[in-house]
């Protein structure tokens, strides 16, 4: 049988290109599709439709019209959920469960969050006094930026890319996406539902492609793309501020982390094992508000070593189809040699590696996918690579502190402040805790509990700017301020 090509979508149409590339299955290493790349002039044929959509009926539309378009997005999401679930799990091999319970319907969700509150948002006004005694009043109106490229990563694919597109659609812009190239296939999808659903051609484009050289270069070096959003890994985002920074183009950028959990000595140590167990190992580590650095009050250290050593060895490792199944492969064999490198930079670096550390053995054809042993690590030195390089897969080092200001600094000390963790039943200690935590978002006694209304980003080298509610049309549109003399 021969693979499905996925296309881009351009100005309204689904097209392929010469040039292909493969779409594999990290359960199995097994072909998903061809892919075809965009090339710089499908790119450009992108951007122009863009412009030419804002030119035409969308640049004046209603926020109530494109509110209307995008429930109708999140209908045929919603209509092809299954489809929707499928190319989720032939892309990344996540659990089926998780890609039913959070991916596919937070994918709709977001574009029901951003076309409710678009509909719903105000903006500033204010009265001043002049000279004369007439006044004057000052209102703001919302203006989208124009062009935007949406650049998004394989971890989490529609609901990252949706996360941006929402929002930017809802603000009246256009928008070119780009999604990993890991991952094309739920944004082929969307680009199918955004065409059933009555998108006006040119408002929502797909191109497909790599980075370096490839559709993410020639839409972050694209004179006429106003702003770019991305979400990757920080290192990809210096490189697009450069691509960016002849055209002075808006950004938004959200980046990796390295983020520390800390367990009190009055933590619930139930609650605190089941939220750090999610906390590292959920989508098999793959998830940038993951915890890879844990802190645990040192006279809870041993209990929490042994008990999250326990429920690490007993996870169900398995085919994603399974309900039962709880931790799926990474993304790619590319993607393994990484962590298992840290594996052995950890060994080097003098860990001990309380369980894991290796790659797990089916006797099937699992054996040609990308699959990984959960892993615990102790023993290392703060000043370690391990501790502060992001490694993005099932993995964490457990550290112990004795005080509430040690637990503080070492939590602090790292490069990256996307997010915290913190478990105690001291309702002061852990707010008190949580003001002083450098990153742009702490949880207390929960992990990845998401208010789609709250700020969303890092600080450090965890990103530029917020996103989320009305941050997010912050971004996605500029005020132009009105001053009337009364
Ligand atoms: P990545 O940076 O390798 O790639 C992300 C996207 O950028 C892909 O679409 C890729 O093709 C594109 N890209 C790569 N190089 C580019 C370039 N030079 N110009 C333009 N586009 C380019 O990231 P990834 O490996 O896909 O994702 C994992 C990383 O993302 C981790 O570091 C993780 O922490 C981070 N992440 C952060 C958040 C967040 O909200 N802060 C969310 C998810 C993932
Ligand atoms: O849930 C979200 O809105 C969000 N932006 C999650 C990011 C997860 C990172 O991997």
């Amino acid at each position: 049988m021969n693979a499905p090509v996925f296309k881009n979508y351009i100005a309204g149409n689904f097209l392929t290109s010469e040039k292909q590339f493969e779409d594999t299955n990290p359960v199995d290493g097994s072909l998903v599709a061809m892919v075809a790349e965009a090339d710089r002039e499908m790119v450009d044929n992108a951007v122009q439709a863009g412009r030419a959509a804002l030119k035409g009926a969308w640049g004046s539309s209603s926020a109530e019209e494109r509110a209307g378009l995008l429930h109708a997005v999140a209908d045929g999401i919603e209509k092809r959920f299954d489809d929707f679930v499928q190319a989720e799990i032939a892309d990344t091999g996540k659990p089926v469960s998780q890609a039913r319970a959070l991916d596919i319907p937070r994918g709709a969700a977001n574009l029901r969050f951003f076309a409710n509150l678009v509909t719903s948002s105000t903006t500033e006004s204010s009265e001043m006094s002049t000279a004369d005694g007439g006044g004057a009043l000052n209102y703001s109106v919302r203006k989208p930026l124009g062009v935007v490229g949406v650049i998004s990563p394989w971890n989490l694919p529609l609901l990252l890319m949706t996360w941006k597109v929402a929002p930017a659609l809802a603000s009246g812009n256009a928008v070119i996406a780009k999604p990993s190239e890991e991952t094309p296939g739920s944004a082929t999808l969307l680009a199918e539902v955004m065409h059933e659903a009555g998108m006006p051609a040119g408002v929502f484009n797909l191109v497909h492609g790599f980075g370096p050289d490839s559709a993410g270069e020639f839409l972050t070096t694209h004179p006429d793309v106003d702003a770019i959003t991305f979400t990757g890994e920080s290192a990809t985002g210096s490189a697009i501020m450069r691509a960016a920074a002849d055209n002075v183009k808006a950004l938004s950028f959200e980046l990796g982390g390295k983020n520390a959990a800390i367990i009190f000595d009055d933590a619930d140590m139930d609650a605190a094992i089941d939220g750090t167990v999610r906390s590292v190992f959920s989508n098999c580590g793959q998830v940038c508000l993951c915890s890879e650095r844990v802190y645990v009050h040192e006279s809870r250290f041993d209990e929490f070593v042994r008990r999250l050593k326990e429920r690490a060895e007993n996870m169900r490792i398995g085919w994603p189809q399974d309900d039962g199944t709880e931790i799926g492969p990474l993304i790619s064999k590319k993607h393994r040699e990484k962590v298992l490198s840290y594996y052995q930079l950890a060994r080097d670096e003098g860990a001990t590696i309380e369980t894991g550390g290796g790659i797990p053995e089916f006797g099937d054809k699992r054996d040609d996918g990308a699959w990984i042993q959960p892993t615990i690590l102790t023993g290392l030195p703060e000043t370690a690579r391990c501790i502060r390089e992001e490694i993005f897969g099932p993995v964490c080092h457990i550290a112990p502190f004795s005080t509430d200001d040690e637990a503080v600094s070492l939590a602090n000390d790292s490069a990256y402040g996307l997010a915290a963790a913190i478990w105690t039943t001291s309702l002061s200690r852990g707010h008190s805790v949580a003001r002083r935590i450098e990153a742009g978002i702490v949880w207390v006694n929960t992990w990845y509990l998401r208010d789609l209304r709250t700020p969303f980003g890092g600080v450090k080298l965890s990103g530029i700017g917020r996103e989320g509610g009305v941050h997010s049309l912050n971004f996605y549109s500029e005020p132009t301020n009105i001053c009337i003399k009364l």
